[in-house]
């Protein structure tokens, strides 16, 4: 298991049943914490209390809605299972039967099959990847003006290293039809009120047959934890995470666009810029991530000393691409100055999060709104200002702290 090669006894024996006992509200342990968050309430409860967890940050319980602490993505590129972050749209399911999971695939293909976990690991070559999981909503809580949804800071978003076997191996078990356009997936759980929509989520087929498209089950050597996922989990490298199907249950091959709820009608964003009001602009999708970064070594207020050298830290990934460069930017429209910061190594390949830093010889004075600039390879660049969007989605403007020099 620690070299990645998950085995398929490890898969079904090893695993077993995958329960969770979800915490009671007014139970839980642990302090509060401040998401800077504007316009609204900032303070959020902190618990060690979710199994499997170190101390997270609480959105919502039931069905649970935990953020990581900005202060995770200081100890390393990857985050470890137990600060991970959690979303669940509706529901989910508190137990789980490996022996007893199946997922059928079906739809437009030539023999709709129901797969075993040891047949969905038999199914091809297993493949491990480190990619970043971030919510579509991740940031949405620092919006201004407000928007509606969880309000979320940085901290729905984390790295893992996932491991299963492609997608395309588990389609090439029941064989694609002609007609096939889209893959569509399931998971167990279902809507909590009578009438509302599944949680179901669709992929173009190109994107779904692409050599790093996974069912995954591992996730950093172990088994994905049922609150990730247990026992398969859709992984799109480079892609929000809302596509990231968990619980996988079902796959389903379209012949043309999907008009369900979660791709037809939500999870989109304006082709164009729009204002807080504005009605009835075209939408697309959401889908690959673009850059982002952060510094890690020092926090809005903080004191530098003056006259001194000035050494900063953090970690950029470059969306669905790798990372060409990162920058620090002072204050101003197009940075006023930058100066280039030192990429640490590639590690993990394009998907995964990447540490920089950069030392600026002589603080002169207070560092106003200074931020760090991801470009990728694709030529990507964060933008200065937050392209605001009524779903507060993809956020990936330039984050700015200011720092007195003393
Ligand atoms: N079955 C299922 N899969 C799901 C969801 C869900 O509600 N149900 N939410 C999606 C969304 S919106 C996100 S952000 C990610 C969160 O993954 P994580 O909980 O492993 O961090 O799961 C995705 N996969
Ligand atoms: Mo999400």
């Amino acid at each position: 298991m620690s070299d990645g090669k998950f085995t398929r006894r490890a898969l079904v024996a090893g695993a077993g049943t995958a329960a969770l006992a979800v915490p009671a509200a007014g139970k839980l342990a642990g302090g509060m914490i401040d998401l800077g968050l504007p316009g609204g309430p900032s303070l959020r409860p902190t618990t060690p209390d979710f199994p499997g967890k170190r101390d997270m940050i609480v959105q919502r319980i039931r069905p649970p809605l935990l953020e990581t602490p900005m202060d995770a993505f200081r100890e390393g590129v990857i985050t470890p299972n137990d600060r991970h972050f959690v979303r669940w749209n509706w529901s989910m399911p508190t137990e789980v039967r490996a022996g007893q999971h199946r997922v059928a695939v079906g739809g437009a293909v030539r023999k709709p099959v129901s797969l075993t976990l040891e047949e969905i690991a038999a199914a091809g070559e297993h493949v491990s990847i480190v990619a970043v999981n971030q919510c579509a909503g991740n940031g949405r809580g620092l919006s201004e003006p407000r928007v509606t949804g969880t309000q979320w800071g940085n901290g729905a978003m984390s790295c893992a290293k996932w491991t299963g076997v492609r997608l395309g191996d588990v389609l090439a078990k029941a064989g694609l039809a002609d007609s096939a356009k889209r893959v569509r997936f399931a998971g167990l759980d279902v809507p909590l009120t009578d009438g509302a929509p599944q949680f179901i989520k669709s992929i173009p087929l190109d994107v779904a047959l692409r050599e790093d498209v996974l069912v995954a089950w591992a996730m950093n050597d172990e088994a994905l934890p049922i609150l990730h996922g247990f026992p398969l989990r859709i992984v799109v490298p480079g892609w929000f995470s809302t596509y990231w199907v968990k619980m996988l249950a079902t796959i389903e091959v379209l012949t043309g666009e999907d008009e369900s709820h979660y791709v037809a009608e939500t999870y989109r964003w304006p082709t164009a810029p729009v204002k807080p009001g504005d009605k009835d602009f075209p939408t697309v999708p959401i889908e690959a991530m673009p850059p982002r970064s952060f510094i890690t070594s020092h926090a809005d207020g903080d004191t530098v000393a003056r006259g001194r050298p000035l050494t900063l830290e953090g970690f950029a990934f470059g969306g669905d691409v790798g990372l060409a460069k990162v920058e620090l930017v002072g204050a101003g429209e197009g940075g006023g100055w930058t100066a280039a910061c030192q990429l640490g190594p590639d590690e993990h390949g394009p998907y995964a999060f990447r540490r920089w830093s950069v030392t600026l010889p002589h603080v002169t004075g207070d560092l106003a709104e200074i931020g760090s600039r991801a470009t990728n390879t694709k030529g990507l660049s964060q933008p200065d200002a937050l392209v605001w969007n009524p779903s507060g989605y993809a956020r990936n403007v330039i984050e700015r702290i200011t720092l007195r020099a003393q």
